[in-house]
């Protein structure tokens, strides 16, 4: 009999600007855990789930679209936390529109709680689910979903 090869499924994990910076200051708002530790909780609970994982942080809109329209070729799902662009970046709502894959979005803080500015995200009504305010658990905890969604 003919056994079919079962791939894991790639999942894409972008990262915005400044939270190359996580760790290092203002834990009051973001926790004391490093973008290393939450690459680190991802890896882990990815391999837990079968999942093969992509994790990356840019400073640059322009570096996250075209990783977003890549993933068309090399993910089965998006996890992003867009950071301030989440609240700015049409291009980035456009991108994730394009690829059509599964997204699921992730802030650390609780935005509806913070600045007014930040309580839109143009990446919500893209993600089939969004997850704030529940810190570094937030990623796993999308990767479980991600993760529910793709069997
Ligand atoms: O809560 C989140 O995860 C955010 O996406 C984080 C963004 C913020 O602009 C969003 O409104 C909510 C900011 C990430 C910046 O991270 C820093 C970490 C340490 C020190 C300064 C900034």
């Amino acid at each position: 009999m003919h056994k079919a090869m079962i791939m894991a499924k790639r999942v894409l994990v972008l990262n915005g600007p400044n939270l190359n910076l996580l760790g290092t200051r203002e834990p009051g708002t973001y926790g004391s855990e490093t973008l290393k530790d939450i690459e680190n909780l991802c890896k882990k609970t990815a391999d837990d789930l079968g999942l093969a994982l992509d994790f990356r942080q840019s400073n640059y809109e322009g570096e996250l679209v075209t990783w977003i329209q890549d993933a068309r070729n090399t993910a089965d799902a998006i996890l992003i936390n867009p950071a301030a662009y989440s609240h700015t970046s049409v291009a980035i709502h456009d991108a994730l529109r394009a690829v059509a894959l599964p997204v699921a979005e992730v802030h650390l803080s609780n935005i509806h709680q913070r600045e007014a500015f930040r309580h839109h995200s143009y990446v919500s009504s893209v993600a089939f689910g969004v997850i704030c305010g529940f810190g570094a658990l937030g990623y796993k905890l999308a990767l479980e979903a991600l993760a529910q969604k793709l069997n």
